[in-house]
């Protein structure tokens, strides 16, 4: 497992798997300390492969090999080998059975990757390369086979046994132990299998299809979380729905299985009829989960269910096609989310996502394509590259397409990769042949890595009534690699009146009267112009509407443009956009000149927004937001930690003694006294309102603490006890003190309501922040084996609290360095994760960077360091191409 200078793995050098396994017999005698595996293999030489020298390579790792025997003979040692990552056979048939014994252990299991042991559960994660530690196998997505599995376990410690498939019996083998059998018809690779054993408390429902068949769903949970299931439940009914209604898609099995698990190192995991989630997304009632929670449930519930069919029924050839999968099935949950709640906050949360995590990721060390074409450990691949711009670049081609060709297109490809292992291009060509269009150029999104960006200039001819836009892209190629050259970018655009209503946007080429509204203009040159003609006057131009392409647009906008478009664009993502422009121009000139004023302009916009009763309280909240401090660093040639949290905080001081009475009548007409919600209208008056909290509580006076320690005592619902709850900690002193307790009293027993706890104190503002997070690694609930409570500590520190953890004596990195050095051995994955906190390390002046690339050199020096934290740390202080 650990071993310095891993070598990397190309995408040129795919090449087809030279055995193919058609039928998978699994037997596992499972207990926590030593689980036993018996794997039976009809394997064949794949006729489209080239004949190689003959042997056979199985991937395993970690594995204690008790027996290995080809059609029913056991081979003696002579003729095999074992590496520590394989078992080799020399001169196999054509085809045969192959059958293997191997002992594993899953208790020991800290990696959270194959079997292990969660609580009293045991549970597996296979994604992407976790088979491997289960059994020997062709560990790899375009191998595909039906499997049959059984399990044996006792019955006392172990009564609920689960697997992928259709349920095929149980047995009682008496002396307390049992069987379960499951089979699963559809051909599948072996990073969606899974199995579940535990004492599980379930909560069954039921589904009628399209077409009449009824599928059994069942949520498993720990008994004491017997209450908090009825969302997940309801999201995943939506999303069976909507995955008919909106792609024609059916679930295929008797079953639909879902088992919340507590330690589990992302959100959720897609196995064929068995998703194991993150208890964080399946679990949630008004008194212990979020708003935010509420819908992070609702999105990676249908995530995984979209995945059915984008991921398992269709799956990737390779993992550099990762995001055949992942884009996709980011954009149909974005989409369904959209569906179900509200349309344009959904877009503005995910673009904000969008800019805060993948465009810094695009601009620094580790930046990579879409789809990469190296890796040294595919975990690290996870990423907000493959995920989120994955799912714009379907967006895009959504929007190229147009709806009726774009559900052509996927129900062509549906129809024509069912039960295959396939690439972007046999996706990019399905756009293609249901639309007639050429995407040759777009597919450089997917090869070319680096935000493009887009500067748009203009010129208004008044005796011609011709406006003319020019649009010039560049993309800062990244990764060391050459340009592919100009993209293929649609741009939505509209051009505003001096009134504020849409224009019509005509070309001279235009034969047909164009409607009034937005024109999506499709660039494909270094350069393009466009001309529109039949102006009175000069029209304000409101660019890339919908955030239609994942690009940073550099126009030059007066400040009272902003406002103008703030008050008046009809595209609601652009009205939020103009705010945080300014906001951001604002930010940053004080930054500059701590001194400068705040112009009465801005003021007023704000308090326009705030008061506006007509405007959705949901889209007046997110206006109302500032950038971020870590948004804002990226703006920045140096990242000025100090002068950017200055320049806030005082922004926000200023925005108080302006609107103070504004923000208390706000904060008044949006208490909500009646049961609690999920609907979007309930999470907006909640957001609102507790933004106005938040503004009103910036400088601490007593009246502010009194209102915030009422709502924090009324315990209304989770969502507005953590946003008293932060806020009276930021403030500090006694009030803090007495609600941390009460809180922790409170909730000590539930794991995922005490996260919070971790987390408010790792996010607060305080000076002292360090020193407490710092305590709390020795206080009796932490524990580094559960990743949720690790991110919700030293996760939330050094990713979310940038003014804190970028201290300028350095102690924030050296806290970090230990926490990596100390997790590295336990569990690579997270510890990668977390690492990567000091991605943007140049960006920061002379004396954070020393410190910064003190802590890189001290990991990278590890001997015995994991591929996933050796790949970051490599990249991360330049020492490899990413
Ligand atoms: N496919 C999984 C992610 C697996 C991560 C492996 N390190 C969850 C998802 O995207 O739905
Ligand atoms: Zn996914």
């Amino acid at each position: 497992m650990y071993r310095n200078r891993p070598p990397t793995i190309h995408l040129k050098d795919y090449r087809p798997p030279e055995f193919l396994i058609d039928r998978v017999e699994l037997r596992f005698e499972l207990a926590a300390e030593t689980t036993r595996v018996e794997a039976s293999l009809e394997m064949r030489r794949n006729p489209a492969a080239v004949r190689g020298d003959g042997d056979l390579r199985l991937d395993g790792e970690q594995l204690e090999l008790e027996q290995v025997a080809l059609d029913g003979r056991p081979l003696p040692p002579a003729e095999y080998r074992i590496e520590p990552e394989a078992l080799i056979l020399h001169h196999v048939p054509d085809r045969f059975r192959l059958e293997t014994r191997v002992r594993i252990h899953p208790q020991r299991n800290t990696a959270l990757e194959g079997l292990y042991q969660s609580g009293a559960l045991l549970c597996t994660q296979c994604e992407a390369e976790g088979f491997r530690r289960i059994t020997y196998f062709l560990d790899r997505p375009d191998v595909m086979a039906r499997y049959t599995t059984t399990l044996v376990a006792d019955k006392g410690r172990y009564p609920v046994l689960l697997a992928n498939g259709n349920p095929a019996g149980t047995e009682d083998l008496g002396g307390g132990r049992h069987l379960a059998r499951w089979e699963d018809p559809f051909p599948k690779p072996c990073y969606l299998f899974a199995l579940v054993a535990g004492d599980l408390h379930e909560v069954a429902d039921r589904f009628t299809t399209a077409s009449g068949r009824e599928v059994a769903l069942r949520l498993y949970v720990e008994p004491e979380n017997h209450d908090k299931c009825d969302h997940a439940m309801r999201s995943l009914k939506q999303a069976m729905r909507w995955d008919e209604e909106r792609y024609g898609r059916e679930y295929d099995l008797e079953v639909y299985l879902i088992v919340a698990v507590s330690h589990f190192n992302m959100g959720a995991m897609e196995n064929k009829g068995l998703n194991v989630f993150n208890a964080k997304y399946v679990l949630a009632r008004p008194d212990t989960a979020t708003d935010q929670d509420f819908l992070g449930i609702e999105a990676v519930i249908a995530h995984e269910y979209f995945h059915n069919w984008t991921g398992n029924r269709i799956t990737c050839r390779d993992w550099f096609q990762l995001s055949l999968k992942e884009g996709f099935t980011v954009f149909r949950d974005q989409e369904f989310s959209a569906d179900m709640g509200a349309r344009d906050v959904k877009r503005i949360a995910d673009v904000r996502t969008l800019r805060a995590r993948q465009f810094p990721e695009d601009a620094g060390p580790l930046a990579h394509p879409v789809r990469p074409d190296a890796y040294i450990e595919i975990n690290n691949f996870y990423t907000a590259t493959v995920y989120e711009k994955g799912a714009e670049l379907v967006r895009m081609q959504a929007r190229l397409l147009g709806p009726e060709a774009f559900r052509r297109a996927t129900d062509l490809y549906f129809a024509r990769h069912d039960g295959q292992a396939v690439t972007i291009e046999d996706f990019v060509r399905c756009m293609e042949e249901a639309s007639g269009r050429d995407l040759t150029q777009f597919m450089r999104w997917y090869a070319q890595a680096g935000t493009p960006e887009l500067t748009v200039t203009d010129t208004w001819d008044a005796a011609g009534g011709v406006y003319t836009l020019t649009f010039r892209q560049r993309t800062v190629p990244r990764a060391n690699r050459a340009s592919l050259g100009p993209l293929h970018i649609p741009v939505a655009v509209g051009l505003l009146d001096a009134d504020g209503r849409d224009l019509p946007l005509r070309t001279a080429d235009d034969t047909a009267e164009p409607p009034s509204g937005t024109r999506l203009l499709e660039l494909r040159r270094d350069e393009t112009s466009y001309r529109f003609v039949g102006l009175r006057a000069r029209p304000v131009p409101s660019l890339l509407r919908g955030f239609s392409a994942p690009v940073k647009v550099r126009y030059d906008y007066s400040d009272d443009d902003l406002l103008f478009l703030m008050a008046h664009d009809s595209d609601g993502f652009n009205r939020w956009d103009a705010a945080q422009t300014l906001a951001q121009r604002l930010l940053l000139r004080r930054v500059a000149e701590p001194e400068a004023q705040v112009p009465a302009g801005f003021i007023a916009a704000f308090r326009r927004a705030l008061t506006d009763a007509d405007a959705d309280p949901a889209l007046r909240a997110e206006v109302l937001t500032l950038p971020s401090e870590a948004h804002l660093g990226e703006q920045m040639a140096v990242v000025d930690v100090d002068g950017i949290h200055r320049a806030r905080e005082g922004l926000r001081h200023a925005i108080l003694a302006a609107l103070r009475s504004e923000l208390r009548a706000v904060y008044e007409a949006h208490r909500d006294p009646g049961p609690y919600a999920s609907t979007p209208a309930a999470i907006g008056r909640r957001a609102l309102k507790n933004l106005a909290l938040g503004y009103l509580m910036q400088d601490g006076d007593q009246e502010a603490v009194d209102l915030c320690a009422a709502q924090f005592d009324a315990g209304a619902n989770m969502t507005d006890v953590i946003a008293a709850l932060g806020l009276l900690v930021d403030v500090g002193g006694a009030p803090a003190e007495r609600a941390l307790d009460t809180f922790y009293r409170r909730w000590a027993a539930d794991p995922l309501v005490l996260d919070k706890w971790f987390a408010v104190q790792a996010a607060s503002k305080r000076p002292d922040t360090l020193a407490r997070v710092e305590a709390l690694l020795g206080h009796e609930a932490f524990t580094l084996r559960n990743p949720n409570r690790l991110r919700s500590l030293v996760g939330v520190f050094c990713s979310l609290n940038p003014v804190r953890f970028h201290a300028a004596d350095g102690a924030g990195y050296r806290f970090l360095g230990d926490r990596v050095l100390e997790l590295d051995p336990l569990n690579p994955q997270i510890a990668s994760r977390m690492l990567q906190a000091l991605a943007r390390w140049r960006r920061y002046d002379p004396a954070r960077q020393a410190l910064m690339r003190a802590q890189l050199e001290r990991i990278v020096a590890v001997e015995e360091l994991s591929k996933d934290v050796y790949e970051v740390a490599s990249k991360t202080l330049g020492e490899r191409p990413a």
